[in-house]
């Protein structure tokens, strides 16, 4: 699937905005109508209010005021928003040969084994030879979740059993990682929350592990943040920013909400860069992001 698929018709901004700007309105009216228009694309208020005072700022007299002229100012804004975020626009894991370790954190449930899931598949389908670890010992269901999915799209899986030290099922797999024929290793581990301390300094640990294998260490670290939550959540997954080494946002769930928005509104919020969106609960359901190409869905007819 293409990024400009999900985003093509979910924001449609610019058939809206011709609409808009279509009537003789004054300028007041089209600003609030454009205003209603984003907050309804699920862009947060204070992220619309900032994109707007902008626009008021450049926008030219009201005689001179087009639907392109608002398209301009409006996609400057968005574009400025990415280009404030280091790595905006470099694809996650690069392409090379070299041995890569994606790791995936996030909160409780926000996906986390599910996009563990598809990015082996999506890897494989590149040519990589990708080797899964479940190092989710925390929950009952969780190391047996991902061999399940292992089982399905036939890629290995190295576990451990429920309470079993994460930190050894992390290094069980690097050892099997670098003695095996495989390329990419993908970690998946156990959902958590900012106020668990213990499983946070658990992070550090496994990053210390891989370290110890490839001392540059991870090649991502990857936030698994759900697109439908509330600002609670986002809250909460702003949190792991304190844990440094996130590298990029997973963004799960995407289909669940009005979907564009909701990407501004998260980088905004994170500042850090969005690498892939998932679409659906099936190993398919996963899609690169790519700013130019998220721009470009939004603004394209
Ligand atoms: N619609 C939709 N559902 C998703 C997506 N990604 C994950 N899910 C669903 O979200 C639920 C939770 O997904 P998990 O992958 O188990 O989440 P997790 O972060 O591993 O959960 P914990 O390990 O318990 O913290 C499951 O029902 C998934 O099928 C997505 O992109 N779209
Ligand atoms: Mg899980």
């Amino acid at each position: 699937m293409k990024l400009k698929n999900i985003f093509g018709s979910s924001l449609n901004l610019k058939e809206k905005l011709g609409r808009i700007l279509g009537g003789k309105k004054s300028k007041e009216e089209i600003f609030e109508e454009v205003e209603e228009l984003l907050i309804l694309s699920d862009i947060s208020a204070g992220l619309v209010n900032r994109i707007l005072a902008n626009a008021r700022k450049k926008s030219p007299s009201i005689a001179a005021f087009t639907r392109d002229d608002f398209f301009t100012l409006l996609k400057d804004e968005i574009k400025a928003i990415f280009a404030a975020i280091p790595g905006a626009d470099a694809a996650a894991v690069p392409t090379s040969d070299e041995k890569n370790v994606i790791v995936l954190v996030g909160v409780n449930g926000s996906g986390k084994t599910t996009s563990a899931a598809k990015l082996a598949h999506y890897y494989r389908e590149k040519g990589r030879k990708v080797l899964l670890s479940a190092a989710d010992t925390f929950r009952a269901a969780g190391s047996s979740q991902l061999s399940l999915w292992g089982e399905r799209l036939g890629i290995p899986v190295i576990g451990g059993e429920r309470g079993a030290d994460p930190g050894s099922v992390v290094y069980n797999s690097l050892n099997s990682f670098t003695s095996k024929d495989h390329d990419l290793l993908i970690i998946d581990t156990a959902g958590r929350v900012q106020t668990r301390e213990n499983l946070m300094k658990e992070l550090e640990k496994l990053t210390k592990i891989i370290k110890k294998f490839y001392p540059d260490g991870p090649t991502e670290t990857l936030l698994v943040i759900d697109a439908t939550m509330g600002q609670n959540t986002l809250d909460q997954a702003k949190k792991f920013k304190e844990f440094s080494g996130i590298s990029g946002i997973f963004l799960a769930k995407l289909d669940g909400t009005a979907k564009g928005g909701t990407v501004i509104n998260i980088v905004d919020e994170m500042r850090i860069p969005v690498k892939f969106v998932g679409t659906g609960e099936k190993q398919d359901d996963v899609v690169p992001f790519s700013v130019d190409e998220f721009i470009d869905s939004i603004f394209s007819d």
